[in-house]
């Protein structure tokens, strides 16, 4: 009995209703009659966890029992998304729950719209995370995800006279039915002080960190079910809490009213996600966030080893920890310090355990976006950790000498210390050296990791270096979020794809049928109609019937582009107010817009402001006789997303060339039957090489023609000089037609793209607007666009991250599905 697992309720509606109508009385203490929807939404989430538990609980002894190898994921973001609908979906409760409600007289999707995503995540990079662990569940991988429960995640976005304001993300308000806080398995976490030397029993000398101050880390589990195949494995979320040791320390000894801002100074750790995806501040709060989450976690995990007896010489027989980017990677002289410290490791040995239990995922080719922390503040906070990274310097410095000798100067290059500004530790260069693997996120990236990131490291170790192309999980994203299209495609291939992405393969001979074309295009239709009902209930904006659907959804950053997709609508807009062209010569086509930018961050602000201004001007000015329009949903997020995606006609994917390491929108658009408009960049190369040039939009200087042309020197000015429409664009904000004949309001957007243009958003304008002059041409033979369409399903199954994880385990973990 204690080790026997409860058992799953009955898979009836029957079942189901007694299941929710208890839960909803002895969870939410209500009668359904007197119960609010939140208490509906909790009450149903309760009973789906009840069905998951069973699974969760029998997942977590197999695993232990089994003394396999498993995965630690580190990243200190995760952007689930919604919950309820996935668990649904893992468990196959999605008709039951239904049913079973309206026996209730209650209405499954308004219980749903209820819930309130966690944001816990930027972007990319924690959206990757989220679908990582699906797959890894969906594959039968052993995972543990850790990470931070921030208790305001991304904030919510709202748009004030034009301009992005931001509000706090209070996702825990209402309630979170998803975790399962820890209390008793806290850990302690230790920071500042100094260390000392000392002589142990042995005559072997040592050193110890006397730290100045703790905190407790709580942690909070997840539940991260596969689907429909009875695995359930864990997202371990750390909470900052104050100690004992912190209300009654020495500092504060008698001071209650300073106990208590004490105790306010450790939970700030994890009070909020840092908003910023690139550029780095080095905050100090930032670096706490770090290390707290990582101490918690290497803690965790080492404690369930030794539980059991383990001799941590073999640890990496059963864990590799991925470096989601550079954010955990004072994990490398936290291990290091355990085995030395605490463990009694001789420091050689230490270092080839560590060296073998990590790998290291980079995200980013912009310079500005690589960590780097300061010595005065690493020493400051971590004084032991920045010992031991000075001395795995060291010992690497030593090893490069040996290789080349007499080249000081690429010793230098290659040190983890940088020595301007100021002194501050490479962060990036430390995951490369202590890394069993270094992986881009597309082959393009990886490549140009190698070429221009790291280039010394990969000529010393080039084995060490390899690619992943990042995938997207087809469970939410295709399944959930596409509902009508899954039930096509499964019934025209079975349902084997949800699990095998690649035989959406199956679908190509079904390209050219007509039937089959007309079901394809109805199910974009009632998408797009389930989108126009949402946006309007949600932001009160009316969509068009019958445009074509051009969308832009990411953050908001110069290079990224989101200023070239806006000089394209102005430009058609000025075509038409200056009678070059007639209204009725457009396309009718709705751009959507959706784009938080980092709060600190004023261009990107600026754009958004212009966007709105523009979408203010164009949608009201009846020379346009409504045919081209601007939508700019606020709070973009992973919700709206599953709605606007499946919806799509055009996808714009047009950050220039060599600066998007992947992205991964631009995966579920073509998933979900958008045709991509976009540069040779990141894994949009992938996307057309595997649907074709005939069936995506390519324009664009190509990386090494834009290497050659910062060579050269840009100038901006020459091509606002040469290209009349592109003149006449400009022009046209700077004369004040988006500010009310304001000329100042966006001087700062136009000066900066005329005389800096950093990310050549003005010499790849022509080729953009000819390319989108091809997207109006193959639209007007909507047989032709919806064959490409349909092809883009068919041919882009490669980027299920069930694939990427399948490459994730060959060419870095070396680890086994359990069965
Ligand atoms: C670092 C230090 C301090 C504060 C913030 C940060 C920080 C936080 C988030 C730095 C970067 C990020 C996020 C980066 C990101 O999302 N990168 C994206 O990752 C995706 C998944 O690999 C790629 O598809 C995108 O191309 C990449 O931009």
């Amino acid at each position: 009995l204690a080790t026997a697992p409860v058992s799953s309720p009955a898979h009836s509606v029957d079942g189901f209703v007694r299941e929710f109508l208890h839960e909803l009385n002895t969870n939410q203490g209500v009668t359904l009659s007197l119960s609010s929807v939140n208490d509906q939404y909790l009450a149903l989430a309760s009973t789906v966890k009840n069905y998951l538990m069973a699974r969760w609980l029998e997942t977590n002894r197999k695993t232990r029992d089994a003394k396999v190898k498993a995965v630690g994921y580190l990243s200190a973001e995760y952007l689930l998304g919604r919950q309820l609908g996935n668990a649904l979906l893992a468990t196959d409760l999605g008709e039951i729950a239904h049913k079973g409600l309206e026996l209730c007289g209650l209405d499954l999707a308004t219980l749903r719209s209820q819930e309130v995503e966690p944001g816990l995540g930027n972007g990319g990079l924690g959206r990757l995370a989220a679908c990582f662990i699906d797959s890894l569940a969906t594959m039968d991988v052993p995972c543990i995800g850790y990470g931070i429960r921030y208790e305001y995640g991304i904030f919510r976005q709202t748009f004030v006279d034009g301009r992005q304001v931001e509000q706090p993300d209070t996702w825990l308000s209402l309630g979170s039915p998803w975790e399962f806080p820890h209390p008793e398995a806290s850990v302690q976490v230790d920071f500042g002080g100094h260390t000392e030397k000392y002589t142990d029993d042995d005559g072997r000398e040592r050193t110890r960190w006397v730290p100045a101050w703790n905190v407790l880390g709580v942690p909070y589990n997840y539940m991260v079910p596969g689907y429909l195949n009875g695995r359930v494995n864990t997202l371990r979320l750390w909470s900052a809490q104050a100690t004992k040791a912190f209300d009654l320390g020495i500092f504060n000894a008698g001071d209650y009213a300073q106990a208590v801002r004490a105790q306010t100074f450790a939970e700030n750790i994890s009070k909020v996600l840092y908003p910023e995806d690139s550029t780095p501040q080095g905050k100090e709060l930032r670096l706490q966030q770090q290390y707290f989450f990582v101490a918690c976690s290497l803690r965790d995990f080492i404690n369930n080893e030794l539980e059991e007896g383990f001799d941590l010489h073999n640890l990496s027989d059963r864990i590799i920890f991925q470096l989601n980017d550079t954010h955990p990677v004072i994990a490398v002289p936290e291990l290091m310090r355990i085995l030395v410290d605490e463990q009694g490791f001789e420091w050689d040995e230490a270092w080839e355990v560590t060296k073998s239990c990590f790998a290291y995922t980079c995200h980013t080719l912009l310079p500005e976006a690589l960590e780097v922390w300061s010595t005065e503040l690493l020493g400051r906070l971590l004084p032991r950790h920045l010992e031991i990274i000075f001395q795995i310097n060291d010992e690497f410095l030593a090893e490069v000498r040996a290789t080349y000798p007499g080249d000081e100067i690429r010793a230098r290059r290659m040190s983890m210390i940088a020595e301007h500004p100021e002194r501050g530790v490479r962060m990036a260069y430390l995951a490369t050296v202590a890394g069993t693997k270094v992986n881009g996120v597309a082959a393009l990236h990886s490549q140009l990791l190698r070429d221009k990131v790291l280039p010394d490291f990969s000529q010393l170790w080039p084995e060490k270096f390899t690619n992943v192309t990042n995938g997207v999980t087809p469970r939410r994203f295709v399944k959930m979020a596409n509902p009508h299209l899954s039930d096509l495609i499964s019934d025209t291939i079975g349902n084997g794809w949800v699990t095998d992405l690649e035989r959406l393969r199956e679908l190509e001979p079904y390209a050219d049928d007509p039937e089959f074309q007309d079901k394809f295009r109805e199910i974009k239709a009632w998408n797009k109609r389930r989108l126009t009902s949402l946006l309007e209930a949600r932001d009160g904006i009316v969509l068009p019937d019958g445009h074509l659907l051009d969308v832009m959804v990411k953050r908001l950053h110069e290079y990224k582009r989101q200023s070239l997709k806006l000089l394209h609508i102005i430009s058609l807009y000025e075509q038409v107010v200056s009678g070059k062209i007639a209204a009725s010569d457009l396309t009718p086509r709705t751009v959507v817009f959706g784009a938080k930018a980092a709060p600190g961050y004023k261009m990107a602000k600026d754009t958004i402001h212009l966007i709105n201004k523009v979408a203010e001007k164009v949608n009201n000015d009846p020379v346009l006789e409504g045919r081209l329009k601007v939508a700019f949903p606020a709070n973009y997020n992973v919700t709206l997303a599953e709605k606007l995606i499946p919806a799509a006609d055009l996808s714009e994917q047009i950050s220039l060339a060599g600066m998007e390491a992947s992205g991964t929108g631009n995966m579920k658009f073509a998933l979900n039957g958008a045709l991509t408009i976009g540069t040779d960049d990141g894994a949009n190369v992938e996307i057309r090489e595997l649907v074709g040039d005939k069936h995506f939009f390519l324009f664009g200087m190509d990386e090494p023609a834009v290497a050659e042309l910062g060579a050269k020197g840009y100038n901006p000015i020459t091509y606002y000089e040469s290209q009349p429409q592109l003149r006449a664009a400009l022009d046209m904000v700077m004369n004040g037609a988006f500010s009310d004949g304001d000329q100042d309001m966006f001087g700062s957007v136009v000066h900066n793209l005329l005389h800096q243009d950093r990310f050549m958003a003005l010499a790849d304008f022509e080729s953009y607007v000819a390319a989108q002059a091809k997207v109006e041409e193959k639209y007007a033979d909507q047989a032709a666009w919806t064959r490409s369409s349909i092809l883009n399903v068919a041919r882009t199954g490669f980027f299920s991250s069930d694939r990427s994880m399948r490459d994730y385990i060959q060419r870095i973990w070396h680890t086994q599905p359990m069965i």
